[in-house]
């Protein structure tokens, strides 16, 4: 699918028209989709990777992952990686392993069980506990308010946002696995933070090796041929 090229303002496109000077890059992101049981994590992935939806609950265990590629713009090819974190506390041992190398994550919590939202505290601790970016900076997350189709939730969005500028949650959205609302628009502004975050990490560390080889050339200069 080709997403909206507006939402990648500045993510190594050559302009425009200058398709033919682009580097065409394939970039690999993994992303987790973690949160209590039941809340539709899997429902969540399935819609967003094959577009179907089952009204059958059955229990992830463990992990599932699945994959999406995104013809992001003329230049970038994105392989999504999308880990499915079984929810139930049994398995809750394993989640250091299955965030490693992760660069998103979305939290999931059910609209219609109130307790699933206050388990996302929970979700975000273990997540910044265990996982951060190269430099240390924790992972761009994005919350899913799942379920918005089953009518008569008691979760305010007041309540959502002011629990999201607290803890540093870059965005949440309504979202229904069921009547698909939402999933592909709270995975492509993931997409568009890790992108940035690449984007930011790659600006440093180009500048990391240009300071590296100044110093060296300066030092050069001072070293003292003998004999
Ligand atoms: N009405 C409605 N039901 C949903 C939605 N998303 C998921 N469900 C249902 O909720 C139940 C649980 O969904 P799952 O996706 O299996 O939940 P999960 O978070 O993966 O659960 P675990 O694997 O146990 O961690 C299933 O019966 C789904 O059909 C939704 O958006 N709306
Ligand atoms: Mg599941």
């Amino acid at each position: 699918m080709l997403l909206n090229n507006n939402h990648v303002a500045g993510e190594g496109r050559a302009g425009s028209t200058s398709v033919d000077r682009c580097v065409p890059k394939e970039i690999l992101f993994k992303f987790l989709v973690i949160g209590d049981y039941g809340v539709g994590k899997t429902a969540v992935v399935r819609r967003y990777t094959d577009g179907r939806f089952s009204s059958n609950y059955k229990i992830t265990i463990g992990a599932d992952f699945s994959m999406r590629t995104l013809q992001w713009d003329d230049c970038t090819k994105v392989n999504l990686q999308l880990w499915d974190i079984a929810g139930h506390e049994r398995f809750g041992c394993m989640t250091r392993v299955y965030y490693k190398y992760a660069v998103g994550a979305a939290i999931v919590f059910d609209l219609s069980r109130t307790a699933t939202f206050q388990s996302v505290r929970k979700w975000l601790k273990d997540l910044r506990e265990k996982l951060s970016l190269a430099d240390g900076e924790p992972v761009p997350v994005v919350l899913l308010a799942n379920k918005c189709d089953i009518p008569g939730y008691s979760v305010q969005p007041e309540v959502v946002t002011r629990f999201c500028k607290e803890q540093g949650i870059q965005a949440w959205f309504l979202t229904s696995a069921k009547t698909n609302v939402n999933i592909d628009r709270a995975m492509q502004f993931l997409v568009e933070r890790a992108l940035q975050t690449r984007h930011q990490e790659i600006t440093r560390e180009s500048d990391a090796i240009q300071l590296n080889n100044e110093y060296k050339e300066e030092n050069a200069e001072k070293v003292d041929i003998c004999c």
